[in-house]
């Protein structure tokens, strides 16, 4: 029986005022469940790199080089969240920086991780210790370690960036620092312990994958670790890379996770939700939280992607499910 239906209606506006004055709310006196469902907002998504690079590459006219004081990205826009990130977890963006530029030393309260796409010459510095980006490494910058990037490289570079930036904004923890000067000095004596993982040494382990049983719902596919410790590298976001081989169709999945992918190589389609994103090389793609999805790779080349996933945080937090979706 609810509560209007057994107090006076003037008796109970009357409470329900005091209850606002105490700050206070009981929220059986409206109708609905106690804890308001909500909607998935992120939406499922492809972005194309026929449509990304063009305009990448006309981003310099508009922030010119020397302005400085920002990173010249394009972030991934998903209509359905509205701080406007790839996911509502993870922020991903590409990085465009000219020959001779530097993107001045800075750190903050989110985690990035950086995997490059294209161009020679790129660097970026983490806490002192230079580290080169060349096409499909990854590093790791850690929450509030100093970092800047630069291009010594006779040609412009792009890589992208992908951050925990929405889950610490979420918390309310979003900070940052400039640094005083441009670049960080490089430091002398023993790098510190930093993850940097070489295209090469990536690829080695997927193939070595390759070998053993495929994965029903991923083919294969290896999660980039800690090898001090074993665990994601960072502790709200997981890296990975894997392989869709010619003529794989994976069966279908829903998981509590969320995912932003980018194509490395090679073509294929994912359906997500019953729609279907046919993809290729540099196109990235966002699937939402609890949406089925299934990859597929008709062709006849192998299909490499690489993702970021909020898995890691799921599971901390004891919220990470899969489910087999029917065919
Ligand atoms: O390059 O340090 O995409 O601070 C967003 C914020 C990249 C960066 C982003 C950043 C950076
Ligand atoms: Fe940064």
């Amino acid at each position: 029986m609810s509560i209007r239906a057994t107090t006076a209606a003037p008796a109970l506006d009357q409470w329900i005022r005091k209850l606002d004055h105490a700050a206070l709310d009981a929220p059986w006196t409206q109708p609905g469940p106690l804890i308001k469902p909500k909607k998935s907002a992120m939406e499922p998504k492809l972005w194309r790199w026929r449509e990304i690079e063009p305009l990448l590459r006309q981003s310099p006219e508009f922030m010119k080089p020397g302005r400085g004081a920002e990173r010249r990205i394009l972030r991934l826009d998903n209509p359905g969240v509205p701080e406007r990130t790839a996911a509502h977890t993870i922020s991903v963006a590409v990085q465009y920086l000219l020959p001779g530029e530097c993107a001045p030393a800075h750190r903050h309260t989110p985690d990035a991780i950086r995997f490059m796409l294209h161009g020679e010459g790129a660097f970026t510095t983490i806490e002192g210790d230079k580290f080169r980006m060349r096409r499909g490494d990854l590093v790791v910058t850690p929450s509030m370690t100093w970092h800047d990037h630069g291009n010594e490289g006779s040609e412009p570079v792009i890589w992208t960036d992908g951050l925990d930036s929405p889950v610490v904004r979420y918390l309310e923890n979003l900070l940052g620092q400039e640094f005083e000067g441009d670049a960080q000095p490089i430091r002398t004596g023993p790098p510190a312990r930093h993850l940097h993982y070489t295209w090469e040494t990536a690829y080695a382990e997927l193939m070595t994958r390759a070998k053993g049983d495929a994965d029903p719902f991923d083919d294969v596919i290896m999660e980039y670790l800690d090898p001090a410790t074993g665990r994601s590298v960072v502790p709200t976001i997981g890296c990975y890379l894997q392989m869709l081989r010619p003529g794989v169709r994976t069966r279908a999945h829903t998981q509590t996770s969320s995912a932003v992918y980018h194509v490395v190589a090679g073509s294929g389609a994912t359906d997500i939700g019953g729609t279907r994103y046919a993809w290729g090389e540099g196109d990235f793609f966002a699937i939402p939280p609890r949406v089925a999805h299934a990859h597929a790779n008709p062709g006849d080349a192998p299909a490499i992607l690489f993702s970021f996933q909020d898995v890691p945080l799921l599971k901390t937090l004891g919220f990470y499910r899969v489910e087999d979706s029917p065919a």
